[in-house]
């Protein structure tokens, strides 16, 4: 058992809200299994929707440039563990006041690195390697690479305790009439996405088949998931251009929610677009069929990094066919968009993905053991 500990966590906003989303998960979850942390955010704007009641025993610093150490009170509170996410580096101001505090009462915080979640065979070779510090004030230090991940040799994936509870109390009925959501025994359908040039062809299929015999009610995530929708319609092209002579699909357009409401909205849905890194895990979790826009990179490396998730899901291949439309530039295949008559595979491989992954440790409690061994 750990004893209460001090984390610090650095988290830059570079874009979106995956970077903060994590951090803000991370540290309220330690926060709740009784840790201290503070949260260094370049830009906490996105916590005002995402988490607006904080969270106890989660301290937001604002991390500025210059650097003001003043913002945290580390002589009264020494710093237990460092948390650089996502590459980035702690201020050198933070790490001289840390390795002042090695001088006056010799310990020195486990510094860890953060990664970015991938299904990629590197992440079992990588996770948990050490890296010697060779320069400045806490020269000789070790800093840790922590690689979040589906299988028992890596990080594990951030699964906070209580949430299958939560989600077996979960009531879909009240929780859509709360939104003020008319549901009318369509199939529901969320979407967080980036700018896929699919798009237009997706909603056009669920236009004219709906899905899985039924209508489709689309339920659009604030901010580029619904410019996007909003641009299709407004496409020159015509396409989709009149929404009220729509036959299949509606469309209801959603306020940015809190984490916890972003978690209903996906455990409502009987199908979850999801894009990035967190909402891909809190869809794996709700357990429901799922497609994944990942974050493209210029280099192309992201494709090799869907591919090792469609593997670790064991996806069928129409869900794979699926995938690689939807993550394709450009319109594309519009047939390989009709997955109508595949929910019902889709789902039984979400789902016992989900059950694989739930007998695994999560990330806290890995983190947690990680940090009591090397201490
Ligand atoms: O916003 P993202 O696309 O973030 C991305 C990815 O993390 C990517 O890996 C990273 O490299 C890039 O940013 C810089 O997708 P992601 O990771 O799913 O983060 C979205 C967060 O926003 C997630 O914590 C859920 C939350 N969210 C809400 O809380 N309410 C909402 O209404 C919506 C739409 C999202």
């Amino acid at each position: 058992m750990n004893h209460r500990l001090q984390w610090d966590i650095f988290c830059k906003v570079i874009d979106n809200y995956g970077d903060i989303g994590v951090c803000w998960r991370l540290a309220a979850d330690l926060a709740t299994r009784g840790h201290r942390v503070r949260l260094w955010v370049d830009d906490a704007g996105a916590l005002q929707w995402m988490a607006p009641g904080g969270c106890d025993n989660v301290q937001v610093v604002a991390w500025t440039q210059p650097f003001d150490l003043q913002a945290a009170d580390l002589a009264s509170q020494p710093c237990d563990v460092l948390i650089e996410a996502f590459g980035c580096d702690a201020d050198p101001e933070f790490i001289a006041a840390c390795a002042d505090q090695q001088s006056a009462n010799g310990l020195k915080p486990v510094w860890i690195n953060l990664e970015y979640l991938s299904a990629e065979a590197y992440v079992e070779r990588c996770h948990a390697l050490p890296s010697r510090v060779q320069r400045g004030p806490a020269a000789g230090w070790n800093k840790w690479f922590f690689y979040p991940g589906f299988t028992a040799a890596t990080g594990g994936l951030l699964r906070e305790p209580g949430l299958a509870d939560r989600q077996a109390r979960f009531d879909r009925q009240a929780w859509l009439a709360a939104q003020g959501i008319a549901f009318r025994g369509e199939r529901l359908v969320s979407l967080f996405c980036y700018e896929p040039g699919a798009l237009p062809g997706l909603l056009k299929q669920m236009d004219q088949h709906g899905l899985d015999g039924e209508p489709v009610h689309l339920l659009v995530a604030a901010g580029r998931a619904s410019h996007a929708v909003q641009a299709t319609f407004n496409d020159k092209t015509g396409l989709l251009r009149n929404t009220s002579g729509h036959k299949q699909l509606s469309i209801s357009y959603l306020p940015q929610l809190t984490q916890n409401e972003f978690d209903h909205l996906l455990w409502a849905c009987d199908l979850n677009f999801v894009r990035g890194e967190d909402s891909l895990v809190r869809a794996l979790w709700a357990g429901k069929p799922l497609v994944w826009q990942i974050y493209p990179q210029d280099d192309a490396a992201h494709l090799a990094k869907l591919d090792a998730f469609l593997d670790l899901l064991e996806a069928p291949p129409s869900l794979r066919r699926f995938h690689q439309a939807w993550n394709r530039v450009g319109a594309g295949d519009e047939a390989a968009l009709d997955g109508r008559r595949d929910l019902q595979d889709w789902q039984a491989c979400v789902r016992s993905a989900r059950e694989r992954l739930m007998h695994q440790n999560d990330l806290c409690t890995k983190l947690l053991s990680f940090v009591a061994k090397n201490r």
